[in-house]
């Protein structure tokens, strides 16, 4: 079969294709939601670099950036009201990680960054929720 008539079937079946992938795409990456792409800058608190993060009930935290300078850091990690239990971990840094904190709870880690870099942040109870933390 050729001719013209052949052609647009071609590529009707071509459009239909991609349309199917597309949507297959989508669907894989935000089962939910999309990722926060919310930056937050730190307040400096006696020479601390101070970040409030939440741990929010759709399963994602209130930022997804959090820009700092090489120096010590401190995050001030508190869950909303109503919602998951959720903690904060830097799996690349020691001594990082929350306890596991219930809706409407709070906890702080401090510690020292000395290396610029991103440092992926995770809740390690729900593997969708990322963040990182970019040192520069
Ligand atoms: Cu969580």
């Amino acid at each position: 079969m050729t001719g013209p008539a052949a052609a647009r079937r071609r590529l009707a079946a071509t459009a239909l294709v991609a349309l199917a992938v597309t949507g297959a795409g989508c669907a894989a990456e935000h089962p939910d939601s999309p990722r926060p792409t919310a930056v937050e800058k730190p307040t400096i608190s006696d020479g601390v670099q101070v970040f409030q993060l939440v741990g929010m009930s759709n399963m994602r935290f209130s930022a997804g950036t959090l820009e700092a300078k090489p120096g010590k850091i401190r995050v001030d990690f508190s869950v909303e009201d109503g919602g998951a239990s959720h903690n904060f971990d830097i799996p690349k840094l020691p001594g990082t990680r929350t306890g596991i904190v219930g809706a409407g709870g709070s906890q702080s880690v401090t510690f020292t960054v000395t290396e610029p870099g991103d440092y992926p942040v995770i809740c390690t109870l729900h593997p969708n929720m990322s963040a990182v933390l970019r040192v520069s």
